[in-house]
């Protein structure tokens, strides 16, 4: 008997990828490659297989007749267009909590290695310059203001970190979270202008582009550092570049970027620039994990099983 089909419509991790082989046929954007050979097909899908950075647009979900769910590899959804979703009946699901701590821990890693510079102090040894004389000093971070934009699951789980540290905390998000018992500023702008160091952690998507702004790299200041470990598309990059050439803010920590995987030749060259490439999740238990969770509410939604972690505006459909 042959097996149900499903669409990747990225690369899928090959944890993801192997689990979704074992019990279907797995086309691989092959909407993109083979477009018009995609229209018979599209009928015959019946679930989506994507990641945190995948786009599923109106226009694809409308071939997908049969579609039952879509399959994000990722907590992080903002390339799927869920209203669509929800009209053509087909609920999303992502990746929430298994990866939070990665997350976290990548984000104080990035706010250690820019404070401390600890990549430029590999660098400063390997390149032999140690004996000529010793490396500028560093930034304290123990101790420090620690600003976090998007107090979700992720948030929380860096000012658990940031706390250990020594860290006072304060944040910005859509609503006020007294519990959290740290200060609450309405705007990125008025965090940024009471902090050290500026950690980007929101969804992507239209509701946050370009939410850290010149404005914001103003308010943050000369002796400020902005860690980006949510979107390339909350922060205004060029604005970004600009505010680092110009010392307007002291450095940065990037895993995220706006066209990713290419990141701007200016952000290179910029010594006060820590760059990773999105791999803030990126540990072989946490993918396992990722992928688990993924390949489950595939294929609960395919058997018309009640799904495991459906995005937030899907739960309803969930059931
Ligand atoms: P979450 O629990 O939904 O938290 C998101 C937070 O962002 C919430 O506190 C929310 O505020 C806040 N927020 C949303 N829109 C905002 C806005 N316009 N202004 C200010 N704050 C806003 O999500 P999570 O699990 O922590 O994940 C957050 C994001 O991290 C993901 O969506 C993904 O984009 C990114 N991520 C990146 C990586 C990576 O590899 N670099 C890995 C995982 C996740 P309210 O609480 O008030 O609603
Ligand atoms: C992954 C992410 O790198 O969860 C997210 O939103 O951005 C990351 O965990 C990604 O989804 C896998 O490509």
């Amino acid at each position: 008997m042959s097996k149900p089909e499903v669409l990747a419509v990225a690369k899928l991790h090959p944890f993801y990828q192997k689990a979704l082989e074992s019990v279907y046929t797995v086309h691989d954007r092959t909407h993109l490659t083979e477009p018009a050979a995609f229209a018979a097909l599209g009928p015959r899908i019946v679930g989506v297989a994507g990641t945190g950075e995948s786009s599923v647009p109106r226009s694809l979900l409308s071939q997908l007749p049969n579609a039952k769910v879509v399959a994000v590899f990722g907590v992080g959804y903002d390339g799927v267009d869920v209203q669509a979703a929800i009209e053509h009946g087909i609920p999303v699901t992502h990746t929430p909590d298994v990866l939070t701590d990665d997350v976290a821990d990548l984000a104080m890693g990035l706010v250690l290695s820019v404070g401390r510079a600890i990549p430029q102090a590999d660098q400063f040894v390997r390149a032999g310059q140690w004996p000529n004389g010793p490396m500028a000093l560093g930034r304290r971070v123990s101790g420090a203001r620690l600003g976090i934009v998007g107090l979700g699951r992720i948030g929380k789980a860096i000012a658990l970190r940031a706390r250990a540290f020594g860290m006072s905390i304060a944040y910005t998000a859509r609503s006020e979270k007294p519990e959290s018992g740290f200060k609450f500023f309405v705007t990125a702008k008025e965090l940024a202008a009471n902090v050290d160091f500026l950690v980007v952690i929101t969804p992507g998507g239209a509701g946050t582009k370009h939410l850290i702004n010149a404005d914001v790299l103003k308010a943050l200041g000369p002796s400020g550092f902005l860690i980006n470990v949510a979107r390339g598309s909350v922060v205004d990059e060029e604005a970004l570049i600009e505010a680092l050439q110009n010392a307007t803010i002291a450095g940065a920590g990037l895993d995220v970027f706006a066209s990713e995987p290419h990141v701007p030749q200016a952000l290179w060259s910029l010594p006060q620039v820590v760059l990773t490439p999105h791999i803030a999740s990126a540990t072989s238990q946490t993918r396992q994990a990722m992928a688990d969770l993924a390949f489950a509410n595939m294929l609960a939604g395919v058997s018309g099983q009640p799904l495991i972690s459906p995005v937030p505006e899907c739960m309803a459909m969930a059931k």
